[in-house]
């Protein structure tokens, strides 16, 4: 069934294709400025027409690659830098800061006609050394520490205001239980107490009034099975809502694994954040399996082979269904550079394309239900019965 599903709808994707082809040099509405026109059956062509913004992260940070690049601006119409906008990154030491990564991806973006999603102000990893040895041994006390984080977040936001579009201001704070809360034990909330998220928010909000300011975690959209963390980041962003923090929206980083089965109330819980007025987006999405060879990265079992486009599609579906979901961004697109088999033993597979950049089944499948979502399947003839 699956087969003929494809089958059926690879020939809407063609006939989508041609038509947008032999349409005018209009269709550039998809693609950029003059000069730079995406084909059209790339990812952010087809989701142009509903205004869904498609993206990647940026890793590795390899725009001098020609094929690693054609990729990233083709395909693409939001990037994210994977880590060029980590304080780590951009405060290396104490008053001195370094843009120069986020400088050149935010070129690199404008000269393609893309939209940027800033990462990250406000997380526990990723720090300077500087201040996070001086916060443990003391010679930075709390309030240097808010004072601090203040500034990177006035500076760093001002830096690029005007060119972020969705800023992740804050990133994993809630615990993986059930239930579940704000981690008592993050560095921040240990030494700034809980009410230093909204402070961020604010801080971000004065420096760029402009950029949609989301709060980004993994697992919040069913994936955790109880569906806790999401729970109890629902009810954290019903109330900061009440008190007039300018949260705008809410981002599922969208780590899956075959092992766990898809979580089917992602759609839902995805519209509920959306209920609250907020945007959503599905942030870092990727779908991790067993592999045998960890370089080769072959799954290991045909399974997981299905498993894996099914569940790309079945995320990106979610977010097309979900009006206020502004952005579908996967976290790195070739298998040979994702965070995965670093991160988790025996794993790997997670992205669209394969070790040689080569598009896979799972790239193949979100064409197809950005093809169906944005031009619908094509009209049938009427049947007539021959009595
Ligand atoms: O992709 C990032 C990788 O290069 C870094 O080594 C890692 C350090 O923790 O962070 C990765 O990105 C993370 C993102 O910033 C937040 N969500 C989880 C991502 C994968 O670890």
């Amino acid at each position: 069934m699956r087969v003929l599903r494809k089958t059926a709808v690879s020939a809407a994707v063609a006939a989508v294709v041609l038509a947008v082809s032999a349409a005018s040099s209009d269709a550039s509405t998809a693609g950029g400025p003059k000069g730079f026109r995406p084909p059209a059956d790339s990812l952010r062509a087809l989701a142009a027409p509903i205004n869904l913004a498609v993206g990647t992260a940026i890793i590795p940070f390899d725009l001098d690659h020609p094929d690693y690049a054609k990729i990233a601006g083709e395909q693409f119409s939001t990037v994210t830098p994977g880590n060029e906008m980590k304080w780590q990154v951009v405060e290396p030491t104490r008053g001195t800061y370094d843009w120069s990564g986020g400088d050149r991806l935010v070129e690199f973006a404008r000269k393609h006609n893309q939209k940027v999603r800033g990462h990250t102000l406000l997380w526990h990893n990723q720090l300077p050394t500087w201040l996070t040895e001086g916060v443990n041994n003391g010679t930075i006390s709390n309030d240097e520490l808010r004072s601090l984080l203040r500034k990177h977040i006035f500076d760093e936001v001002t830096h690029f205001k005007g060119k972020i579009w969705q800023w992740d201001v804050a990133n994993e704070f809630f615990t993986d239980s059930n239930p579940s809360r704000i981690n008592p034990n993050n560095f921040w909330v240990a030494h700034l107490g809980e009410g230093i998220i909204a402070d961020a928010f604010r801080w971000a909000h004065q420096a760029d009034p402009h950029a949609l300011l989301f709060y980004n975690d993994y697992n919040i959209a069913g994936e955790d099975g109880s569906n806790a963390k999401s729970d109890a980041v629902y009810a954290w962003v019903k109330e900061q809502l009440k008190q007039g923090v300018p949260i705008h929206g809410i981002g599922d980083q969208g780590h899956l694994d075959t092992q766990f089965g898809f979580p089917t109330q992602m759609k839902a819980d995805l519209q509920r954040f959306a209920d609250l007025g907020l945007k959503v987006a599905i942030t870092e999405a990727d779908v991790r399996t067993f592999v045998n060879n960890p370089t080769e990265q072959v799954p290991t079992s045909n399974l997981a082979l299905l498993a894996h486009p099914y569940e790309f599609s079945e995320m990106l579906k979610a977010c097309l269904a979900v009006r206020e979901c502004l952005s579908f961004t996967v976290w790195g697109f070739g298998d040979a550079d994702s965070w995965v088999p670093g991160f988790f033993t025996g794993e790997g597979y997670a992205t669209i394309y394969d070790v040689n950049l080569n598009p896979k089944a799972a790239y193949t499948a979100m064409q197809e239900d950005l093809a169906l979502a944005a031009h619908g399947a094509p009209h049938r003839p009427g049947s007539h019965h021959h009595r």
